[in-house]
């Protein structure tokens, strides 16, 4: 705060900043600098030295008209939310967050979400003025095919999105995600260093509105950011009081600051302006508070009025979602004193103004990287680690651990799963996961690992970066957290349920895919072989539903040497991939080709070969490929030469040749048979329109596994039945 002079606001109360709120001596509340923690207030705290100006008054007009801009020209968009956020995201952009424009992946940066993903221009135009290489003419082409600019923020396609952003609070529960992983890095490379002098200390900062305080992921992650005290994660929470159907009165009437104190967080406010504009002198002086808090997550709300200061649309649902029009933009620009006529009109001196953040960013980067250059002489093998973990390389003998196991032994695939995630551990320090509250089901726990919690935990084998995690019961806020784990690209992680709850991670499953990030989920319970429990807990048409989402490898193999390549296939995958994994033991099948990587990385491929030329081809995936080959016996003695096909991952088949898929499915054998504890959905595709699929087509029931398999017909008995029937 030093240099943010309350008499600069007083006189541009009529560009919309005002100092209606109480003055504060903020420099009071910040610990006075020490030698020591110099380091600490100039990149924890972020103090620059950017002091309010009337060009930041215009800066911020400007932000405002470009967002009414760019809707009106492509006639559709979100423009009342990046208008009223317009001083928020400018004060964070120029003051508060910790970036260098000119290097968006630089380390030691704060990130920054925007939850509210549908006002991506709250975040596009303040990349432009920030002086990254959004371009005005990219702000022009808002939305339209090929653009820089799309509908919503998506992570790899700007530079300076950090993550992808629409499904309302999955922007705030991946930051809580991106918070965690940053404790635990800097926990792996400077454990040592005090608080807040490690390169490795940033913060994550998050603007959330009313639909992301609504959504129950928000709830399940907040919970969880305050238990681990995430102290270096900010939500700035747009209280606006408008969604789309209007006041949010019709649905919404919580105290949410009373909420989050619950939770544990520090929570914050800044009243409105008197005019209705945001109050920048109260909400930079509640940043400032905030970034002095440390030992638990913040919230921050701000009263703002959507939209503000249309003169006909402000504080309505309509300004939320629909372009102004012609007359209300131009009554708007009069009123924020901007020329009611021109259009993208940015002038020379505003952009300069702006731009010239990128001098604090190339500054606080230079600073950063003399801390970082200390601490890479100070640890040769930190460093090591760190180059290791930037290239995405897996060290030599990576996979020395992972076990073998004995043919004809019986094993669940979940427990082999288990002892591969233990031989992983012990040689990747990256990798870590954990479950939602399922770890001794999921079998999900690294052994002599310490669980990740929070410094004031009195849990055994508690440690602030510890490598098992408990999300607790919280599948959606755990999904979206690994996202935001995997987003940095340093570490690897895993999270398990139930496979039946995977409906519950879904949306962050999918967002996963879409930002192509390589987390592992760990499903167990994979069929009616869960039994007792009962078809509440028995996946029928999951497997079908998770293979519908492009990008997301589902991976189902059918013994333990099978589980162990697949996980070792899967950690070298740069995509979401979802291991299903049996509740039941399966016998460990009596072939070098299950634990054999290449044969297995092809997706299917041939187990068991006919006894002659194949009249028959028998495709199975997971408990069901032992059916099948006992089905392949049978058929065998009745004198239907019979070929066997195990199919961990149809995705990773459908990449392979077609010259592979015709030598494992070849065109002439027309007698093909899937065998899945499941719908049978689209296994058509791969037994063509003359095959059969032996499949349940319904709920499952509570009885033991196999009577359930019998009563369904999930059996050999009917392999051979569908086969002979085709054969015929
Ligand atoms: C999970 C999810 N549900 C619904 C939507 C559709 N949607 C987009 S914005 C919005 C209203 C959001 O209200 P608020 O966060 O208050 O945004 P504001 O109008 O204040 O910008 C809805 C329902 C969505 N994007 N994500
Ligand atoms: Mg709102």
């Amino acid at each position: 705060m030093r240099g943010f002079v309350r008499a600069k606001y007083a006189r541009h109360v009529a560009r919309g900043f005002t100092s209606a709120g109480t003055e504060t001596d903020t420099t009071a509340s910040l610990p006075a600098p020490s030698a020591i923690a110099r380091w600490a207030l100039d990149t924890i705290n972020n103090v620059s030295e950017f002091s309010w100006s009337p060009i930041d008054d215009k800066a911020v007009v400007t932000a405002r008209c470009l967002a009414m801009d760019s809707v009106q020209k492509v006639g559709n968009g979100h423009p009342g939310t990046a208008m009223s956020l317009a001083p928020v995201a400018y004060l964070l952009f120029q003051k508060f967050l910790r970036h260098d424009p000119s290097d968006p992946h630089w380390i030691g940066r704060d990130r920054f979400v925007l939850s509210n993903g549908h006002s991506s221009l709250t975040l596009y135009i303040q990349l432009y003025l920030s002086g990254y290489s959004l371009t005005l003419d990219d702000l022009k082409s808002f939305r339209t095919w090929d653009s820089l600019t799309p509908g919503h923020p998506e992570f790899g396609h700007t530079a300076g999105v950090e993550v992808t952003t629409g499904p309302l609070g999955t922007g705030l529960a991946t930051a809580v995600g991106m918070a965690m992983e940053s404790r635990y890095v800097r926990g792996l490379l400077d454990n040592d260093a005090p608080a807040g002098t490690s390169p490795f200390d940033h913060r994550i900062w998050v603007i959330a509105g009313d639909g992301c305080l609504q959504e129950g992921i928000t709830a399940e992650a907040s919970s969880l950011a305050g238990h681990q005290e995430l102290g270096n994660l900010v939500v700035i929470y747009d209280d606006n009081h408008i969604s789309i159907e209007g006041d949010t009165a019709v649905s919404f009437s919580e105290d949410v600051l009373a909420r989050y104190a619950a939770y544990g967080w520090n929570i914050d406010h800044v009243d409105m302006a008197a005019d209705g504009s945001v109050d920048a002198n109260a909400l930079d002086a509640a940043l400032t508070r905030v970034s002095a808090i440390t030992d638990r997550p913040s919230i921050v709300r701000v009263r703002n009025i959507i939209g503000w200061p249309a003169p006909h649309l402000q504080n309505t649902g309509k300004v939320h979602g629909s372009a102004l029009g012609d007359a209300e933009i131009a009554a708007t620009k009069a009123l924020l004193g901007a020329n009611p006529d021109a259009t993208f009109d940015v002038s020379d001196e505003v952009i300069a103004h702006t731009q010239s953040v990128r001098h604090r960013g190339a500054a606080l980067h230079t600073q950063w990287q003399a801390t970082f250059n200390e601490w890479e002489a100070r640890n040769p093998d930190g460093a090591a680690l760190l180059t290791r973990l930037r290239n995405r390389e897996l060290p030599a003998e990576w996979n020395a651990d992972v076990p073998v196991f004995e043919a004809g032994t019986q094993v669940a695939t979940r427990k082999a799963s288990g002892d591969v995630i233990n031989a992983l551990a012990a040689r990747l320090p990256e990798f870590w996961g954990g479950s939602a509250d399922l770890g001794e089901s999921n079998l999900t726990t690294i052994e002599h690992g310490d669980s990740f919690l929070p410094a004031s935990s009195t849990m055994p084998n508690a440690s602030t970066h510890g490598r098992i995690i408990h999300f607790g019961i919280r599948e959606f806020a755990m999904g979206a957290a690994l996202n935001g784990m995997a987003l940095s690209g340093l570490t690897r992680s895993f999270g398990g349920t139930f496979m039946v709850f995977s409906d519950f991670m879904r949306g962050a499953v999918r967002l996963a895919a879409l930002m192509k990030l390589p987390v592992t989920y760990v499903w167990t319970h994979d069929s009616i072989g869960v039994g007792e429990d009962g078809p509440t807990h028995q996946p029928v048409e999951h497997l079908w539903a998770l293979r519908a989402i492009p990008g997301l490898d589902i991976v189902r193999p059918a013994d333990a040497n099978e589980t162990a390549a697949v996980w070792q296939i899967a950690i070298q995958r740069k995509n979401p991939v979802g291991l299903v994994l049996s509740r039941q033991n399966l016998p460990v099948i009596d072939s070098s080709l299950t634990a054999d990587t290449h044969v297995v990385s092809r997706g299917a491929y041939v187990l068991a070969e006919a006894s002659a030329a194949p009249q028959a081809i028998v495709i199975a995936t997971g408990s069901e490929v032992s059916i099948a080959l006992a089905a392949r016996e049978e058929l065998e003695a009745s004198g239907i030469p019979t070929r066997v096909v195990s199919a961990p991952c149809l995705e990773w088949f459908d990449e392979q040749s077609s010259d592979y898929r015709e030598s494992v499915l070849p065109r002439s054998v027309t007698a093909r048979v899937s065998i899945e504890a499941g719908i049978a959905q689209g296994w058509w595709k791969y037994v063509g329109t003359d095959g059969a699929c032996v499949s349940l087509e319904h709920f499952g029931a509570s009885a033991g596994a196999a009577k359930l398999y019998e009563e369904f017909g999930i059996t050999s008995s009917a392999v051979v039945k569908a086969v002979q029937g085709l054969v015929k």
